[in-house]
């Protein structure tokens, strides 16, 4: 987008750019938008509650846990109720994959599209004021509108995403997506309970300087993952890691870089989960001329086995990732 039409297009609400750009989806029936006018509103309601957490009584563990076997945070299952309300409501959803639910929800079997969501990643920085954010991936569904929900509608490869965004609860809430043409950056402006657009056509730069991973486990990476490090060393690059991925993508993203969860002696596969996490970045990521492997193979190219299966992440500047790749 030339300069011109970035400064004419600086300030359209989410609203009037998600309706200027409608005829941009391939199936131009309007519920696409709905449903991303559905998730910018839920995501509201979240921003609320997060940015009061300290005051009223939804701080701390619920002493449940979810899928991913962490701690529920009390925000953690507010949030899913949130969203899945919203989504509930709107109408769009035919089935809704939740990182805190062990199954798929059944919504609405007129629904066209398919949502996998976590609602609140990166728990653990709650209750001590760190960024967080939502993550969501929207599929269409396969199997005939009105009929039951198949497996086939909820396991799909991330290369047969329609969409994908995160919302980033930080200094500012921001909401950034891509329906494949491109990325653009919303950020909300409280006092008008409105996503302003703020960052249209965001690129990954094609390099970069920061690398993040959790070194405290470097012990049991891999030898290629440890010689890549080493590499970043040797090279004098910055380490950025705030422990929470929708927060680190975001910096890389705006600054080049390039964010690692490998394989580790606790988790052989990687933490992050392929359906709900790693599939809606590495669309962002390539959409912005980034990349997202699995170490090997394309993110968007891994065929789901299981809901919440996990797969190791390199994710980032296209540049890092092949030299990554290339240990
Ligand atoms: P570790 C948060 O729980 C999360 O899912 C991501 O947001 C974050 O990047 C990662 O896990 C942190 O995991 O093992 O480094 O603490």
């Amino acid at each position: 987008m030339e300069a011109s039409r970035i400064a004419q297009s600086i300030g359209f609400t989410l609203d009037r750019f998600i309706k200027n750009n409608q005829e941009q989806f391939q199936f131009a029936s309007g519920e696409l938008s709905q449903l991303l006018r559905d998730i910018a509103l839920a995501s509201k309601v979240v921003n609320r509650e997060v940015n009061k957490a300290g005051l009223i009584d939804i701080m701390g563990p619920l002493g449940s846990q979810n899928m991913a076997g962490d701690d529920q945070q009390k925000l953690d299952v507010l949030a899913d109720i949130r969203f899945t309300r919203a989504l509930k409501k709107g109408g769009e959803v035919c089935a809704l994959i939740s990182e805190e639910s062990e199954s798929y929800e059944d919504l609405n079997n007129d629904g066209k599209y398919v949502i996998a969501i976590d609602p609140l990643d990166g728990s653990s920085n709650i209750d001590v004021n760190v960024s967080i954010g939502t993550i969501f991936s929207i599929f269409r569904r396969i199997s005939k509108v009105g009929g039951p929900i198949q497996q086939e509608d909820i396991l799909q490869k991330g290369s047969e995403q329609v969409a994908a965004g995160y919302i980033l609860y930080g200094s500012s809430t921001m909401m950034v997506y891509t329906t494949g043409h491109g990325v653009n950056g919303f950020t909300f402006e409280q006092s008008l309970g409105e996503f302003f657009l703020s960052h249209p056509d965001m690129k990954a730069p094609e390099d970069g300087k920061i690398y993040s991973i959790n070194e405290g486990q470097a012990n049991s990476f891999p030898e290629s993952v440890k010689k890549y490090v080493q590499d970043c060393k040797d090279n004098k690059m910055t380490a950025r890691y705030i422990g929470s991925l929708v927060a680190d993508f975001h910096r890389n993203l705006l600054k080049g870089g390039i964010y690692i969860y490998p394989p580790t002696a606790k988790d052989p596969n990687g933490k992050l989960r392929l359906m709900y996490e790693c599939n809606a970045l590495a669309f962002i990521s390539e959409q912005a001329g980034g990349m997202a492997t699995d170490g090997k193979k394309r993110i968007l190219d891994i065929q789901p086995t299981t809901l919440h299966q996990r797969v190791p992440f390199f994710v980032g500047s296209k540049k890092m990732v092949e030299r990554a790749q290339s240990f």
